[in-house]
């Protein structure tokens, strides 16, 4: 069996991660928003007695190596490692998204074109002569839908012809462009052909004019004394970036005369746009927005909660007939109280995962959330952020990993951080499976309220962060919006998000049942450590704290939940109910125990010992707590700096104890 190895290279948004999805059976983040794919993939698939290496890359716009994602884009592929690259443009705007292909023009790894959404382009009626392109260009070019997964068998058919003719870009015309560049000969003169591998002379001429500090450095190596000065005279006069990119755009549009026609009217703005991008009404739908997204997102959560009730039942039964058995406590206590509480407990989460997923998926996918994040652009600007990071603060409501994985592609290193340490005000998923929960039980229809109060809280924090950390972080000069491109509306694929959907939530279902279990345990452990509650590690631990802690309106084992929060937020709710369950004090716990069943669930457990300022001080605490020890790697992963990871966490953990205390002393005048 013969090997190649291929990447996907092509502007954010263009649909490579769609195309390896299909390619590779694997499962990439899609979404209609430019710069989801922040880290190169791999992944492999066989067909006709050949394996392919499949590397999906970050989009990028241009070959230029700007930020961290550009870089690993561009590393990859002047490597030399990909045998073909398969470079994706979006036919419904392919003036602009041609642009990498122009800019790819001139590196020497053999390519062909694949001109993605051919469904969107022919929407607006457009129609695209190929075989034009194709003669134009010199590699072969194809028109091509990746979420139809009935059309891979041109894809496949493209490869090959690709592969086997080697076919590199006629770049003939392009060069014509360049040449009229004053000193654009005499700087390709002094550079040899093999000044760097897989880069031809009129490829390093160009970057070199647009000032590419690592071509720049690498010729530095490169080439002699003297060369180095001819060149650095040459360019002096050459017009930088924008010379070359004005040739760049002429060729492109001297590929696409007779190959695009267009219709006669021009594409007007959606009404939906109009309202999104109106100054007056574009806040107010966006918010209207993301509260009818979060409302309908329980619709297909509830089913799936209610089928958590069902294991809690189970629960009761199971120890009933366990107890019957003569079985040890201890084994009862494992199944019943380790095992079936925690997974009553993960599938009531699971259900509002997917349902957030589902919904929020659907409004990705039509390109909703790119508007949400354009309409928010200038209240970036404000706080000393980007439109970008708009996007890792929404993602930050499913996952906090994922926003801080999105910060990625914020070129500025303040504004990355600045975007992290913000998006860890946002409450992630799994505290959005707690916070509605455990408002519900204590405050009954008073649970709505509680939750938009979190919501204000958030948006203070947010802003007081941002002016804690953010002077020190971002410059002034950096201080401007940076609008993010509406990408045309597409409609929703079903299958593929649903595929999506599923695959998300049960890769969530396999990530949380190990953190609820193993957290579970320790705690559970830990309390029965003794086999008497009141002689356990914890107990003795916790009621040793318990007078700082009160403070905060937290009793001990609510206070041991929230440090066992900031492992997983995901354990907070099976620990509570490990603690109280084990406690053997508290008149409450013994009157829910008296029952002639056990009838002791979480519920009655929390209402006989918990009080309403204190359980409001424990939603606020565990809300604004850090977010999870995952997300703190995450943190670390993308700033590289352990000093603002610690710092941050440091400052969320103090500011979860003081919003706890103002809640609780502020519960304790209202109830
Ligand atoms: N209608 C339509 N939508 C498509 C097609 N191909 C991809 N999409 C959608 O276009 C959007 C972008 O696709 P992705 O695969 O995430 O794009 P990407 O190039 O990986 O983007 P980044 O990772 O952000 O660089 C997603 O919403 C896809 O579902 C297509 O042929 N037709
Ligand atoms: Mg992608």
């Amino acid at each position: 069996m013969s090997a190649a190895t291929i990447a996907l290279l092509g502007q954010p948004n263009s649909g490579k991660s769609t195309v390896f999805n299909a390619l590779t059976g694997m499962r990439q983040h899609v979404g209609n928003w430019p710069g989801k794919t922040v880290e190169k993939k791999e992944g492999s698939f066989a067909h006709n007695g050949t394996t392919y290496e499949v590397a999906d890359l970050p989009g990028s716009y241009s070959m230029s190596a700007n930020s961290d994602e550009e870089v690993i884009t561009r590393d990859f592929i002047t490597s030399g490692k990909a045998d073909v690259v398969c470079i994706l443009a979006d036919s419904s705007q392919l003036e602009r998204s041609l642009f990498m292909l122009a800019d790819y023009a001139g590196l020497d790894a053999p390519c062909f074109l694949v001109l993605n959404m051919e469904d969107v382009a022919k929407d607006q009626g457009k129609s695209i002569d190929v075989n034009v392109l194709e003669k134009k260009l010199g590699i072969p070019v194809m028109l091509f839908s990746a979420t139809d997964t009935k059309a891979y068998d041109k894809f496949y058919e493209t490869l090959e012809r690709a592969l086997k003719g080697k076919t590199r870009i006629n770049v003939s015309e392009l060069e014509k462009e360049y040449e009229k560049i004053e000193g654009y000969n005499d700087i390709k003169s002094s550079i040899s052909e093999k000044a760097l591998s897989g880069c031809t002379p009129m490829w390093l001429t160009a970057k070199y004019i647009e000032g590419d500090k690592v071509v720049s450095a690498k010729l530095n190596e490169a080439l002699s004394k003297d060369s180095l000065s001819k060149l650095e005279a040459a360019s002096k006069n050459s017009g930088g970036a924008i010379a070359t990119g004005e040739c760049k755009f002429k060729w492109i549009d001297e590929l696409l005369t007779g190959v695009v026609n267009k219709p006669k009217t021009s594409v007007s703005l959606g009404k939906l746009d109009r309202i999104y991008t109106s100054k007056v009404w574009g806040k107010p739908a966006v918010v209207l927005t993301v509260i009818l997204g979060l409302i309908a997102s329980f619709i297909p959560a509830l089913p799936i909660m209610g089928l958590g009730s069902v294991v809690d039942m189970l629960k009761n039964v199971v120890h009933d007939a366990l107890v019957n058995a003569a079985v040890p406590d201890i084994l009862t206590g494992l199944i019943c109280d380790v095992v079936l509480q925690s997974m009553g407990y993960v599938i009531k989460m699971l259900g509002f995962v997917l349902g957030v997923t589902l919904v929020f998926g659907l409004l990705e996918e039509v390109g909703i959330m790119a508007r949400i994040s354009y309409v928010f652009d200038n209240t970036m600007g404000r706080l000393g952020l980007q439109g970008k990071s708009v996007m890792p603060f929404l993602v930050s409501f499913g996952c906090t990993m994922g926003g801080a994985a999105g910060a990625r592609v914020i070129d500025n290193w303040g504004q990355k951080v600045l975007t992290i340490a913000l998006a860890w005000a946002v409450p992630c998923g799994a505290a959005w499976a707690i916070i509605p929960m455990l408002s519900t039980v204590f405050f009954g229809l008073g649970a709505p309220l509680v939750i938009v109060v979190i919501l204000l809280v958030m948006i203070l924090h947010m802003w007081i962060t941002a002016k804690i950390f953010g002077k020190g972080l971002v410059k002034k000069e950096d201080r401007c919006g940076m609008i993010m491109e509406l990408p045309p509306y597409h409609k929703p694929k079903w299958g593929a998000l649903l595929r999506y959907v599923f695959g998300r939530t049960k890769d969530t279902f396999f990530r949380v049942v190990k953190v609820v279990l193993i957290v579970c345990l320790i705690f559970w452990l830990l309390s029965y450590g003794s086999g008497e509650t009141d002689t356990s590690i914890l107990y003795r631990v916790g009621t040793a704290i318990e007078p700082v802690t009160k403070f905060f309106g937290l009793p001990w084992q609510l206070f041991i939940a929230f440090i066992a929060a900031s492992v997983g937020k995901e354990g907070a709710v099976g620990v509570i109910s490990a603690l109280y369950a084990g406690t053997s004090y508290g008149e409450g716990f013994a009157a829910a125990m008296s029952g002639a069943a056990r009838a002791a669930n979480l519920n009655e457990l929390l209402l006989a010992n918990v009080s309403k300022p204190e359980a409001l001080a424990f939603i606020f605490a565990i809300t604004f707590n850090l977010p999870c020890v995952v997300a703190l790697a995450a943190t670390y992963q993308e700033i590289h700096s352990v000093k603002w990871t610690l710092k941050i966490a440091l400052y969320y953990t103090v500011v979860a104890l003081l919003l706890a205390c103002v809640a609780y002393h502020v519960g304790l005048l209202i109830f």
